[in-house]
């Protein structure tokens, strides 16, 4: 076990750093935020070339990104994240006011890390209507949402125009509501039904009132845990294609990583190297959500769930790896929302949304509540030392009053 012990604080030099090795989608938002400035210690001596690089903006590779993850360290990991975190946010800390609609739970490609998806005819199967999606979209709480987040399983008769109706149909209805639909695996999946090619599908779903993309599907890139967890599935470099396309035709995306199942640390960096090398092509990324497995009622039961320890290093990782992506969320829905208010002191700046009606974790075991309300969320920021946001998804703040939501543009 390493042993030696040092002292980290931030001299005035460091603390400031010229930012020349930041990437430029960063650099607009460092804050003015004074970071921490206190003396940390470790025991682990594969923290110090880290920490140096952290301190002065430069960025860590492969072999720091596997430190990270074996160092038992996770106050030294977090100190790290937290202050790349306050360099970038300060303490804002951002919240939406969303619904998540997922219309279909058949799905033909029954991925063993899933409990939602259903063949056709198997017990609990739905598919919604259009009119029953867009009295879905309309119930819940009474405030107004800004985002609808939408995905669904890859359904083997559904046409394509149904989908485009269904997007189409919610601009009608909800003009001010920004829709954020379809995984790149929906996407490619949706394609090959079409028989279009993945740019004309995705501009066709564009023309019909997609705004921007979720970010799930990606699991793992790598092909061996892919194989165990979703083999049907496009593999990892499709996902990151559709990802480049949808980015090139403008419109913005998530990205996830699904953790706690069969892969390893190596797999886990690789993840994140893929990630971080095509947002330094595109940009189009707003935000990295990583998502704990959930193995109740899946093929893969067997597995034990995720500990608090990992989740919170999950988040501190991919803070201080992802060094272009502006935002990290902790996803309450799938963190506990009490693990997601910590993780706002190990690297995130997010927690999601009011969400309304969770279905995919639920059905794998999840015990969270369905939904959150505003206040509640605010809350929960607040009593971790952050300042509460709201935002729509493209990341502008959102004031409320009695009777109008407006959004800074
Ligand atoms: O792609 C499925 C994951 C994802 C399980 O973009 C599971 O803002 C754990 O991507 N245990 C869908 N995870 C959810 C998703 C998401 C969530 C919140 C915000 C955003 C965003 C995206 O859920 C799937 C898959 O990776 N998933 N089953 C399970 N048993």
């Amino acid at each position: 076990m390493p042993s030696c012990r040092t002292a980290w604080s931030l001299s005035s030099s460091l603390r400031a750093p010229e930012n020349e090795a930041l990437p430029d989608i960063i650099k607009g938002m460092l804050s003015s935020h004074e970071p921490t400035t206190h003396p940390f210690q470790t025991d682990d001596s594969r923290l110090q070339p880290i920490q140096e690089k952290v301190l002065a903006g430069t960025r860590l590779d492969a072999s720091d990104a596997l430190a990270l993850y074996r160092t038992g360290d996770i106050l030294a990991v977090g100190w790290m994240a937290n202050l790349v975190r306050e360099r970038m946010h300060g303490d804002k800390t951002y919240f939406n006011v969303n619904r998540h609609i997922n219309p279909t739970n058949v799905c033909v490609a029954a991925c063993r890390l899933c409990a939602f998806g259903r063949k056709k005819d198997a017990p609990g199967a739905y598919t919604m209507a259009l009119e029953e999606a867009f009295e879905t979209a309309a119930s819940g709480y009474s405030e107004a949402v800004t985002e609808f987040h939408i995905v669904g399983g890859l359904h083997p008769d559904l046409p394509f125009q149904y989908f485009l109706d269904l997007c189409s149909g919610l601009k009608q209805r909800f003009p001010q509501v920004h829709v954020k639909a379809f995984t790149m695996v929906e996407v490619a999946y949706l394609a090959r039904r079409a028989k279009l090619s993945i740019r004309e599908t995705l501009a066709q779903l564009k023309a019909s009132g997609v705004d921007s993309l979720p970010g799930g599907g990606a699991e793992i890139f790598a092909d061996r845990v892919r194989h165990i967890i979703c083999d049907h599935k496009i593999d990892g470099d499709q996902w990151l294609e559709t990802a480049k396309l949808a980015h090139q035709l403008g419109l913005k995306s998530n990205a996830t990583m699904l953790y706690g199942h069969v892969e390893n640390d190596e797999d886990r960096v690789d993840h994140l190297m893929k990630l971080r090398a095509l947002q330094d092509e595109t940009g189009g990324f707003q935000t990295f959500i990583p998502l704990a497995f959930h193995p109740d009622n899946t093929p893969l039961q067997h597995l034990p769930k995720t500990t608090g320890m990992l989740d919170i290093k999950q988040i501190a990782v991919s803070r201080l790896v992802l060094d272009n992506f502006p935002h990290i969320k902790s996803y309450w829905q799938m963190m506990t929302a009490k693990i997601a208010q910590i993780s706002l002191r190990f690297g995130a700046d997010d927690m999601d949304g009011t969400v309304i009606e969770e279905k995919i974790y639920h059905d794998a075991g999840a015990t969270t509540p369905q939904g959150m309300r505003r206040q509640e969320l605010e809350r929960l920021i607040r009593a971790a030392g952050r300042v509460p946001i709201e935002r729509d998804t493209l990341y502008r703040q959102v004031t409320r009053t009695e009777t109008s939501v407006t959004v800074a543009v």
